[in-house]
């Protein structure tokens, strides 16, 4: 998972200059104004910016050229075009741009946090005003603008998980990654159906939130039993982990403190990682009442019950872990 990248092509344009105006001044009394074309605007640039509430690269998928505006032409009276609106492109710490064709890497946001202006706009032409001299008191001649260069470009993102789900076999941490993002992990009523962790976006409002999913993780797991732990190491730069436990099983009781014991033999650093434990299954007979006993059996833990079946519990999910997964800057 420390390889899942997330990538996009994009092609970026920054705006022409505006050409320069040829006129002249037009004055009540004065027969032969003088040279009065204004020069034209410059071309909006392309700037990258890092907004530290993104997390993926999703919103430059929508679209695949980001130009910047024009500058405006000139006009008479000696007025200036507009500038044109630079292209401002929003992308998460920690992308890189490289160049699609040989690779190279162009810039790296994980290094230098600030704007970078990727491509100025062109030059606005100049108006005939520049032109006029002992020799030409009226002169025909203008400029062009200054035509915006263009890039294609590849932007990378190494995805690090904000939340990790931790869980026996079939508690439901699959269905759970489902049910709140666009990933389509193999859900399955038998045990260890996840083989290999799976990444999932949950975006609310304008946040992004990488939550990983597991394999399941049973007793001695610590000493090879099942699936092992060794993919705890997917999730040991989490910000604060999800323990799934389902509350229709008879196991419910005693399947956090088998956790964190296996968690615990993996690196005592995941016990101090904010946490919630989750009870899944929430439609199941007699779950609600395994989730009440769960509560008084651990008073200081934050305890929530859910059912990706009947949707109970599940905003309140999503906002629990929009908070949790909010690293202290
Ligand atoms: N009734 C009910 N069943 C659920 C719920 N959530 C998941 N399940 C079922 O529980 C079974 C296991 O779900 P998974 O999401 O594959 O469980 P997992 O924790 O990913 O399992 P592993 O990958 O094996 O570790 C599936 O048959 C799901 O349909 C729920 O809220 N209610
Ligand atoms: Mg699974």
């Amino acid at each position: 998972m420390e390889k899942f990248a997330d990538e996009v092509l994009i092609e970026v344009a920054a705006g022409s200059g505006g050409n320069g105006c040829v006129a002249f001044r037009r004055e009540r009394f004065i027969p032969h104004g003088g040279p009065a074309g204004g020069d034209g605007g410059r071309g909006g640039s392309v700037i990258f910016s890092v907004r530290r509430n993104l997390r993926t690269l999703a919103h430059l998928r929508f679209r695949h050229l980001f130009e910047a505006e024009n500058g405006h032409d000139g006009e008479g009276s000696g007025r200036y075009g507009k500038n044109g609106e630079d292209m401002v492109i929003p992308v998460p710490p920690g992308t890189a741009l490289f160049d699609p064709d040989t690779g190279a890497l162009l810039h790296d946001f994980g290094k230098d946090e600030r704007d970078l202006v990727f491509l100025k706009g062109g030059n606005g032409g100049w108006g005939n005003i520049h032109f006029k001299s002992s020799v030409n008191q009226a002169p025909l001649q203008a400029l062009p603008g200054q035509k915006g260069s263009r890039r294609k470009l590849k932007i990378e993102l190494q995805l690090l998980a904000d939340i990790g789900f931790v869980g026996f076999p079939n508690a439901g941490k699959s269905s759970l990654l489902d049910r709140f993002t666009r990933a389509r992990p193999k859900i399955a009523p038998y045990p260890f159906t996840t083989k290999i962790p799976n990444l999932g976006m949950l975006r609310v409002d304008d946040r992004d939130l990488i939550l990983a999913d597991i394999p399941g993780i049973i007793e001695g797991a610590s000493e090879g039993a099942g699936l092992g732990i060794q993919f705890l190491k997917h999730i040991s730069r989490t910000v604060a982990l999800a323990f799934l436990i389902d509350l229709s099983e008879d196991t419910y009781h005693e399947a956090f403190g088998i956790l964190c014991r296996e968690l615990e033999a993996f690196s005592p650093e995941l016990l101090r990682k904010k946490r919630v434990i989750i009870g899944t299954k929430l439609d199941l007979e007699g779950s609600a009442e395994h989730l009440d006993d769960l509560k008084k059996i651990y008073p200081d833990e934050m305890i929530f019950g859910i059912s990706v079946y009947s949707g109970e519990g599940i905003p309140e999910t999503a906002a629990l872990f929009m908070k949790l997964g909010e690293v202290e800057t």
